[in-house]
Order: structure tokens, then sequence, then C-alpha cells
């Protein structure tokens, strides 16, 4: 068999997208501290320039993630053009209906209809965000649940979740789509109203093509097979994002590829068999981090380059070997052929692509020694906080 060519590789690479979140930029941290960083950024404008140097020493991050009422400025349109001059563009909009008094029982599935409306309202702003930057995805997160059995009805909650759903779904453009998120547990811990894959596709389904299943890696149970709930929902048309993170016990957002790059590989191996890295496909590669004890942009620099290296590993994969030894049933085989792209050493390849492109083979190296650490500590006094550990 002729194994994958580092060109093939290298000219698939080229394409990838990876979208950095603008509350990995602000500081963060955990329910018992945040650890204020100096330097960080003051406005949403401050966080696109930070995003944008990503993308400039990585050359695989051309968009930033929005998250609403977080990065809430007076004109949207005009942010798209700032984004623009920095040379990367608004990506997803992501909606808060966590954060206000209000929500203490929940915001779209609150057992009081005046908060239903106000959540579903603050949705139907972000559609209109959409509007104004051109963004494709609006993604959904609640934090919606109950502590105590018997707290609420699980099974109104999940009617009035389907209703808040299908009134933001009529909204959407053509262009637009929605993508829903689920997570286990937390800030709920006896039910949450979207807890796994399958309730989100379920209302995904329900819903109709606009509207996606969105996997955060950091939001299932330990020992969860992510990848193949990525394969599942790629079959069936419904993955529509990446929430990319790692994790060792909980929603620990950490690095993505920090905490086990081999769970990573087999998610994008997954992906890359499932056609799901086409941009036709329609999956959006989104990173959902906090940097609490390491320098921010560093910190996503080094994801991204986590991503493009499992990527370039899932893309090595040698599909006709693959498919033959599992044709003829050699476990064996079969296995060494993912472990042999796996354990390949794609780095000097990425440099190598880096290169290609006219950007620093290094480029955590290169941000370093591009005194902008040291610019943005001078200037910017007094970083706001991006919102607590997301
Ligand atoms: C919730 O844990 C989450 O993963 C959602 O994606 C939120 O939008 C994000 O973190 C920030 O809180
Ligand atoms: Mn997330
Ligand atoms: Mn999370």
């Amino acid at each position: 068999m002729e194994p994958v060519s580092a060109d093939a590789v290298k000219a698939r690479l080229a394409t990838q997208a990876i979208e950095t979140p603008s509350w990995a930029y602000g500081n963060s941290g955990t329910r018992f501290k945040v650890f204020a960083q100096q330097g960080v950024p003051r406005t949403v404008e401050e966080k696109i320039d930070d995003a944008a140097q990503v993308h400039a020493f990585t050359g695989v991050a051309p968009s930033v993630a929005l998250h609403i009422p977080w990065d809430t400025v007076e004109d949207y349109g005009k942010l798209a053009d700032y984004a623009a001059s920095a040379g990367i563009r608004l990506g997803t909009v992501n909606s808060n209906v966590f954060q206000d008094d209000d929500y203490r029982l929940g915001s779209v599935t609150n057992p009081d209809p005046r908060i239903r409306r106000k959540a579903v309202a603050h949705l139907l702003d972000c559609v209109d965000v959409l509007d104004a930057t051109g963004s494709r995805d609006l993604k959904l997160w609640f934090s919606d649940g109950t502590n105590y059995p018997g707290q609420d009805d699980i099974r109104a909650r999940q009617d009035r979740l389907a209703e808040a759903l299908a009134t933001v779904y009529t909204r959407l453009g053509d262009d637009q789509r929605m993508l829903l998120e689920y997570k286990l547990f937390e800030p709920a811990f006896y039910t949450m109203d979207v807890p796994d894959w399958g309730t989100s596709y379920a209302h995904c389904l329900e819903l109709g093509p606009k509207a996606r299943v969105c996997v955060d890696t950091g939001h299932h149970a330990p020992g969860t097979n992510i990848e193949f709930i990525v394969a599942f929902l790629l079959r069936a048309g419904k993955l529509g994002a990446f929430d990319f993170n790692s994790r060792f016990y909980a929603d620990d957002d950490l690095m993505v590829g920090a905490a086990d790059p081999f769970q990573l590989f087999r998610i994008l191996h997954e992906v890359v068999r499932g056609g799901g890295y086409e941009p036709s496909a329609g999956v959006a590669f989104m990173l959902d981090q906090c940097h609490n004890i390491e320098p921010k942009i560093p910190g996503q620099i080094r994801s991204v380059c986590n991503v493009q290296e499992a990527t370039a590993k899932a893309l090595l994969v040698d599909t006709a070997a693959l498919a033959g030894a599992q044709r003829s049933g050699d476990v064996i085989a079969a296995n060494d052929v993912l472990m042999d792209a796996y354990h390949t050493d794609v780095r000097p390849m990425l440099a190598e692509l880096r290169a290609e492109r006219g950007l620093d083979p290094d480029p955590l190296a290169a941000y370093r020694r591009s005194g902008y650490a040291e610019r943005i500590v001078a200037e910017r006094i007094g970083g706001s906080q991006a919102g607590w550990g997301a």
C-alpha cells in the first residue's frame, strides 16, 4: 500500500480553520478565584486584536467567536469591519442566558413565563447580531436544569425548551444555523435540560436542517467514547460544531490536546472518515477554553497547534490499508494502521507547511519574540474579566 504523502496532507491542512473564543483572552478563573493577568483586553476590539495575533502566527485561526452579552457593542457591523481590518472575521455568536439573577431556576425552561420570554428575546437579539455581523451560526448552551428531584417537571421543561427553540429557529435566515450544545452536568446537578447528544440531536431533528449539534469535548461523563458520537452525528448529517478543550475530570476547559492527545486524534480520525473535514460538510471547529493560570494568547496558539497536529495525523491514516485490514478481520493490522498515523511526528511537516505559507515554523516562539505580550502589558491598564471560568 502507498502511504499517504506529506504533500497531500499539507494541501488538505491548508484549508483548515479553527475559531478561537473571545472569552479566552480575558481574565477567567474558577468559582474559587479569578487570577487577573496583566495586559488582558479591556474592550471587545482588544479581544479581536489578540485573536488576530493567534491567526497571524498560526495561519489557521481566521475567526473569533463572540459571546453576547459579554461582547456587547453598539454597532456589530462596525465590529465586523474592525475584525476585517485586523485580518480576521467574526464567527459564531454564543448566547448567554445564564448570568442574570432571573435565571436562577432556568432561562428558556424556567417555570415563569416572563423569564422564558426574556430569555427568548435575548436569543432573538443574538440572531440580530448574526444579521449584522454576517456570521452563520448561533450557538445555544443552556445552564438550565434542576438540582433536586421534584424541583420542577422534567417533561414540562422539555416542552418549554422545544417551544423556545422553535421560536428562534423560525427567526433564522436562510444561511443561518442553530447549534445546540449539551452538557452532562453543571451548573445544575440533578438534571440538565440538554444533558447529552441524544437530547440535542432529538431537538435538532424536530427543528429541521438548520439545527445541528455542537459537541463540547469537556461535556461528557468520564470514559465517554466521544468519537462514536462524532461518527454517529456525521452519518446523520447533524454534526454542526466542536467546542474543543481538554479535561481530566469535568468541564476543565484546559488546552485541547493537553490532557488526552490520543482522544483528540481519534475524534479527528472520525471527522475525516465521515467527511466532516470537507468545508462543504459545514462542521465548525472552535475552541472553548479559558486560561486561568497560563498566559492567554500563547495558550490559544498552543491549542490551535494541537488541533492542527491531531488533524495532520488523522489525515495521515492510510485509509486503503485500514479498510483492507478491516475487511479481512485483521484486528491487529487495523489497529496498527491507526497507531502508525498517531505515532508519526508531524511537527516537521507542519513547520514546513508554515514556512511555505510565509509563516514562522514555530508560532509560539515567533509570538514570544514579537514583543506583543510586553506591549499589551504596557498599554492596557485595567483589563476586564471575560466572564467566569467558561
Ligand atoms: C458552558 O460550559 C460552555 O461550554 C458553553 O459553550 C458556554 O457558551 C461557554 O462554556 C462559556 O461559558
Ligand atoms: Mn462549550
Ligand atoms: Mn463548557
